[in-house]
């Protein structure tokens, strides 16, 4: 029963007192860090955007964001929610959101990042696997029926409280009742936290199935955010756009909202990512950095040759998630008029980024390296044993800042970690001298046709420049013959209403260099690539959806 499984599995001692006594871990709980960040604000502009309960963009100093979250911990504390508590967080990018993580923070509840993307499944499973006591809901930002969710989720967890945008709801509480300014008198208490325990569960990214749950404890978070903002030289002049869904790893802490906060720089959110509405705001707010997936790359490069491109004051994009073509890579400069940097990153810890100094070769073509010199990876064979060096392996690694295990769930954590603790990544990579990662794909998404391995990704970076295309993902489907066969889905571009043949496809990529034995088997018209709530392609959902059409 998942119920007695270990929420957190600790670091082993050694590791412990290695990470304290060589400063990495701090003794701040995250709240303790935060406060004292927005405190050095004092008047100057910490956070901007939309605030849902005000209908229109607001900013704050350091010091008005402090005043709110102590609100807002008042009427959560007033809610009954108390320290140790869990709650689902499933905001849109907003004011709202920050000033909530933050009070629950303050009152040492820990939340479930959940993001908009999230559907009934998802939601219905954190529910039940943390027993959680709150559901705080951007119901505008969400596609299912919340208010029907919310009222079924109470039959199994009457605890449960649903705090809902929509004023119709009249079964739920209105989110707006937790951002009213409580009596002045109301003072409270941060919450005594352990700087060890569990300040936040960060969702995983996986492209099947439900999403693991990700325990984050208070010291490894901390140290995560600072050494992100190092590794982007944030300054305090730095303003960063939040355009993926907030409650995101990447954009939380990597640097994110929590790294800008250490280097005292100006915190945006953008309502979306989506280049008309994340271009108005890096207008508006002088943006100098944001962080984006290469999907949302690709609509921004598009929407800058057709319209105008970003300002001026975009000093650089950093781009992880998924693989970011060299290609494209190199488009980012020429087109945005910004620098790249490639992350590789994973909501269960290790990070690795490209820094500006690196040789162009090693900033388009690679994913980083490693951001802690307490990181440890290997990139072993499928039989365990150590590659050579820049051969392809599967990615493991240990660190001050990748979890142990997975909250709740003995049985991921036996198929996920190595008995010396080591985080299976299931990432098939290259490591080169420099120390430097090249992601080649998943372990589980490789397609295998006739025995040999198809890099998807590098048709799809090709097939995507072609006129006739829009959006393209190749998947494997099962076939008899070569064990696996590949399969191209295509969303024809609006100006290719007369469509795209499969000879014609595969004489294009041939004349691109492309190996015979790597050129689709067959295609699929659909109308959408389906996507990850964070943006990575569901090959899974994908090749289903190929196939039930087909039969
Ligand atoms: C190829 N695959 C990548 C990359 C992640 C920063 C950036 C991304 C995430 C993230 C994150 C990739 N090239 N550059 O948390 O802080 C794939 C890998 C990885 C998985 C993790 C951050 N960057 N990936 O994407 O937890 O397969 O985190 O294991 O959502 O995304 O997904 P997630």
């Amino acid at each position: 029963d998942f119920l007695l499984d270990p929420e957190l599995t600790p670091w082993p001692q050694t590791r412990v007192d290695q990470y304290i006594s060589k400063g990495v871990w701090g003794e701040q709980t995250l709240w303790q860090w935060i406060a004292e960040k927005l405190t050095d604000y004092g008047n100057q502009t910490v956070l901007s955007g939309v605030s849902s309960c005000n209908s229109g963009e607001i900013s704050l100093s350091g010091l008005a964001l402090l005043k709110n979250v102590h609100f807002c911990a008042v009427n959560l504390q007033a809610k009954g929610l108390s320290k140790g508590d869990k709650v689902i967080v499933q905001m849109a990018n907003n004011n709202e959101f920050v000033v909530l993580l933050f009070a629950l923070l303050y009152i040492g509840v820990i939340p479930v990042m959940a993001l908009p993307g999230h559907g009934r499944t998802e939601i219905s499973a954190f529910a039940e696997l943390t027993e959680a006591k709150a559901w705080f809901v951007n119901d505008k930002a969400t596609s299912f029926d919340v208010e029907k969710l919310g009222v079924d989720l109470q039959v199994q967890l009457p605890i449960l409280q649903v705090f809902v945008e929509d004023v119709a709801y009249t079964q739920h509480i209105n989110l707006s009742e937790l951002f009213a300014p409580s009596a002045d008198h109301a003072f409270i208490e941060p919450a005594t936290v352990d700087c060890g325990s569990i300040a936040l569960l960060l969702c995983s990214g996986g492209t099947t199935g439900i999403p693991k749950l990700i325990p984050r404890t208070h010291r490894d978070y901390i140290y995560n955010a600072q050494a992100s903002a190092d590794a982007a030289n944030l300054n305090s002049s730095d303003v960063y756009l939040v355009a993926l869904p907030s409650a995101h790893n990447f954009p939380l802490a990597c640097p994110g909202i929590l790294g800008a906060l250490c280097a005292k720089a100006h915190i945006v959110m953008a309502a979306l990512g989506a280049p008309d509405i994340a271009f108005a705001y890096i207008d508006k707010y002088q943006v100098t950095v944001s962080a984006l997936v290469p999907s949302l790359v690709n609509a921004w490069l598009e929407y800058a040759q057709v319209a105008v491109p970003p300002g001026a004051s975009l000093r650089f994009l950093q781009v992880g998630g998924a693989k970011l073509d060299e290609r494209i890579a190199r488009r980012i400069p020429k087109e945005l008029g910004c620098e790249l940097q490639q992350v590789f990153g994973m909501a269960e810890g290790l990070l690795n980024f490209t820094q500006s100094q690196d040789p162009q070769v090693l900033k388009y073509k690679t994913q980083g390296r490693p951001l802690s010199e307490f990181d440890e990876v290997k990139v072993i064979d499928e039989h365990g044993n150590a590659v050579a060096p820049g051969q392809t392996g599967q990615l493991l690694t240990r660190g001050p800042y990748t979890l142990r295990g997975y909250y709740r769930n003995r049985a991921a954590n036996k198929a996920a970690f190595t008995a010396d603790g080591f985080y299976q990544t299931g990432d098939l990579v290259r490591q080169l001298r420099t120390g430097h990662l090249m992601v080649v794909g998943r372990i589980k998404e490789v397609v295998r046709r006739a025995g040999e391995a198809v890099a998807v990704e590098t048709l799809e970076a090709l097939l995507v420049e072609h006129e006739s295309i829009q959006d393209i993902a190749v998947v494997g489907l099962p076939c008899k013959l070569l064990g696996e066969k590949t399969c191209a889905a295509i969303v024809l571009s609006k100006g290719a209403p007369q469509g795209i043949e499969l000879s014609e496809i595969r004489q294009y990529l041939t004349e691109q260099g492309v190996a015979r034995h790597m050129l689709p088997d067959t295609m699929s018209y659909v109308t959408s690539i389906p996507m990850t709530a964070i943006g990575k392609i569901s090959r899974k959902k994908l090749a289903q959806e190929i196939q039930t059409k087909q039969s």
